[in-house]
């Protein structure tokens, strides 16, 4: 009987070791599962990182190329596209650059942007400006759709913007040395994007 116990407690010895054996080895299985995956995501991340890179430098690469095609002022640079066209079709054209129609903040960005009109597209077509009063009649704004910081329109020899709900589009006038006119927004005119250099 004795001899009976003492084959039991070993034979429950060693399916305890077994058991406890079994597991310590789930128990690593499991780690080690756990790191596999936490260096999955390590390394998605880090391509997400470098897929993010990689379309900030497209980017800046297609802004540096705008840039040498055009010309450069502070903080931005100018596109020149002769190809006469509508408001929309110039601004949506603008857009899919990645830029906006060109809309001058200050004089001598106004004459900057005149002289290179000058040169690229000639010295009598005007080009469109990012303005326009197409929502509220008299209240012009830029195209997105903020107050202009501003405004060049010709009050010498007319009293410009004078087309009332006709006209609801500017112009940059190059036979009146860059100073502004409303047009209507169908009329069809060359254009200049401007893309922000951040
Ligand atoms: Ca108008």
């Amino acid at each position: 009987m004795k001899r009976m116990q003492s084959i039991c407690l070993v034979l429950c010895l060693l399916l305890l070791s077994q058991c406890t054996c079994q597991q310590t080895s789930e128990k690593k299985r499991s780690t080690k599962k756990e790191s596999t995956n936490a260096a999955i995501e390590e390394l998605k991340k880090q391509i997400e990182d470098i897929v993010y890179d990689l379309n900030l430098l497209k980017e800046q690469q297609s802004l540096q190329s705008m840039c040498l095609r055009g010309t450069k002022v502070l903080g931005k640079c100018f596109l020149a596209d002769p190809v006469k066209k509508n408001f929309h079709a110039a601004s949506d054209d603008c857009v899919a650059k990645g830029g906006s129609l060109s809309t001058p903040v200050s004089g001598d960005e106004n004459d900057q942007l005149f002289i290179y009109v000058r040169q690229s597209i000639g010295p009598e077509e005007p080009i469109w400006l990012g303005v326009n009063d197409m929502v509220t009649e008299g209240l012009w704004l830029d195209q997105s759709g903020s107050n202009l910081r501003f405004k060049n329109w010709e009050t010498e020899i007319t009293t410009q913007p004078d087309g009332g709900r006709i006209q609801n589009c500017g112009v940059l006038s190059m036979t009146a040395n860059g100073k502004w006119f409303d047009e209507s927004c169908r009329a069809e005119k060359a254009s200049v994007c401007e893309f922000n250099i951040v």
